[in-house]
């Protein structure tokens, strides 16, 4: 299929028109370097989009998942009740984390009334805080803004300030207000600057293990990360630390002690990446546990920077293993999905990631979107310097971070090899980069960034896809066009998908939901006749 870009646009205003049409590009099959694509700006004001907020994005994804820190969310009940377990971040008890410590399937809110917005709320925060530490003793609190707070002026910091000095426990605030950014990634970048501020680094303790890795950008949605360590355990790696899936503030403090930091999604957090390889000389490998060769090149790239021949050797060990036990099943899910097509819509990452997986089983991504993405997670790192800064990116501070007095050691030391040895990997471009989601694309195939829902309707007119990614916002629309959507976010309660075993349970979730019959008998509403178009 051939996509005209102006004649999917045609029914938009002039000026929608012309702001929408840089926001798709389509793959070049004569090869080339990505175009341009604009991303991060403002969406048009009365367009459906999927994208949430600021407050989303810090509180929902990046510090809401830290298992025994008490998140409290500053505001109207309604922002707390809504990020109240729907993503699926699943968190369970450890060695350092007894049960009673975990608050993540709680929901705590100073549930502000209206004369507390007319009045200030400062005082009420602070007695919730008193309050939190009386009943539930956490070893750590966040304090997450919603759009009131900032309208109103309330001093989070003082009050987190004054609360930290009263109970001796760290109380960490986070402006994240909702309107604080045009989607969800401003809310990852104010999360990653407080907890590279007032977490990571703050630990004394050693972590014991001969190399040991941080699982950055891993949230352990419907128990992804889960699965993810058990390969990792098998080979031999001792997992330090993940942001935030099922994490601990008690583990997250001594993350500068690990060798190696994955980064599985790069949009989330990668500030965090960048700021530990500066400050501690920890380099940072790009991977993806999404698909079976993905995750194969993945293990086969992290036993590569530390070389060990022992470690490689575990490594393929491992994966002919895995390999063997999920093959059968895979092949038969592929003959049911081999040759067909879908469309990935998500936030910043796994519209990428799942391609691989849907390779594995014979399918095609032909259309990708990103909700909320940079142009670095489209077109590659490279391009950073060239992102024009504007209003609402200057919003969010950018940290100054210079390497640690103590605590840095230079590369090759945490990769436990020679300054050559290194400086060959290096070489290699695998540390510190990503290349972002156009190299991977199809042939032709189109990248659209906050795709709405008038484009999402017709581009499925014009591609007829078997299979569509969505969020919650998107998949009602397209069951109705008698298409099966997958929503790819919280895994519609199922998952975990990863590596090997994930992806037989993504293969049968996904060929059960294309071969069954009720898609062909869907009439959509606006076929009915005689509803009167309600
Ligand atoms: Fe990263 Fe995520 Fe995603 Fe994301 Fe999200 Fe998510 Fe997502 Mo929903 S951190 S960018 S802000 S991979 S919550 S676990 S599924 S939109 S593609
Ligand atoms: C968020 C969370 C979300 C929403 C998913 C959806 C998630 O962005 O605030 O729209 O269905 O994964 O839970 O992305």
């Amino acid at each position: 299929t051939d996509l005209n870009v102006d004649e999917l646009l045609a029914p938009l205003p002039d000026k929608v028109r012309k702001n929408r049409s840089k926001h798709i590009v389509k793959k070049d099959p004569s090869g080339g370097s990505c175009p341009q694509i604009e991303a991060n700006t403002r969406t048009v004001p009365g367009i459906i989009t999927q994208r949430g907020c600021s407050y989303a994005g810090c509180k929902g994804v990046v510090v809401g998942p830290i298992k025994d820190m008490l998140t409290i969310t500053h505001g109207p009940i309604g922002c707390a009740y809504y990020s109240w377990g729907t993503r699926r971040n699943k968190a369970r008890a450890d060695e350092r984390t007894p049960p009673e410590q975990i608050y993540t399937a709680m929901c705590f809110s100073t549930d502000m009334q209206e004369s507390d917005i007319v009045f200030g709320g400062e005082k009420k925060l602070a007695k919730m805080i008193d309050e939190a530490v009386e009943i539930f003793h956490p070893r750590a609190i966040n304090i997450c803004a919603t759009c009131p707070i900032g309208l109103i002026g309330d001093d989070l910091s003082a009050v987190a300030k004054a609360a930290q000095e009263r109970h001796g426990i760290p109380v960490i605030h986070y402006n994240c207000e909702g309107y604080k950014g045009v989607s969800q990634s401003a809310g990852h970048h104010i999360a990653n600057n407080q907890i590279m501020e007032r977490i990571i680094g703050t630990g004394t303790e050693k972590v014991d293990g001969k190399y040991v890795l941080n699982i950055l950008g891993e949230y352990n949605i419907g128990g992804d990360t889960w699965e993810i360590e058990r390969i990792l355990g098998e080979i031999g790696y001792t997992v330090g630390s993940t942001l935030t899936g099922d994490s601990a503030y008690a583990k997250i403090k001594n993350m500068h002690r690990a060798h190696l930091n994955l980064v599985q999604c790069h949009r989330s957090i990668n500030y965090i990446a960048e700021m530990m390889e500066t400050k501690y000389g920890i380099p940072w490998l790009k991977v993806n546990f999404i698909g079976i060769d993905a995750t194969i090149d993945t293990l086969r790239e992290i036993a590569r920077c530390f070389g060990d021949e022992d470690l490689i050797a575990r490594t393929e060990h491992v994966i002919e293993r895995e390999l063997a036990a999920v093959t059968p099943e895979i092949e038969r899910c592929r003959k049911v999905l081999k040759g067909r097509t879908a469309f990935a819509f998500v936030g910043g990452s796994r519209s990428h990631h799942y391609q691989f997986l849907l390779r594995n089983l014979g399918m095609e991504v032909v259309v990708a979107g990103y909700e909320f993405a940079h142009r670095d997670d489209y077109e590659g790192r490279e391009v950073i310097p060239t992102i024009k800064s504007d209003a609402d990116s200057k919003n969010i501070p950018e940290l100054h971070v210079e390497p640690d007095p103590e605590e840095y050691r230079p590369p090759h030391l945490h990769l436990k090899m020679s300054k050559e040895k290194y400086d060959e990997l290096a070489a290699s471009g695998i540390l510190n980069d990503y290349k972002g989601m156009y190299p991977d694309m199809v042939d032709g195939g189109i990248m659209i960034d906050d795709a709405n829902h008038f484009e999402t309707e017709e581009l499925v007119e014009i591609f007829k896809p078997d299979l569509i990614f969505t969020g919650i916002k998107d998949k009602y629309v397209t069951h109705k066009m008698g298409l099966p959507s997958k929503q790819i976010h919280s895994y519609d309660y199922s998952g975990p998908y990863t590596c090997f075993r994930g992806a037989v349970t993504f293969a049968k979730d996904v060929a059960h939901s294309l071969s069954t019959p009720a898609w062909k008998m869907i009439t959509p509403p606006w076929e009915q006749s005689g509803t009167g178009g309600d």
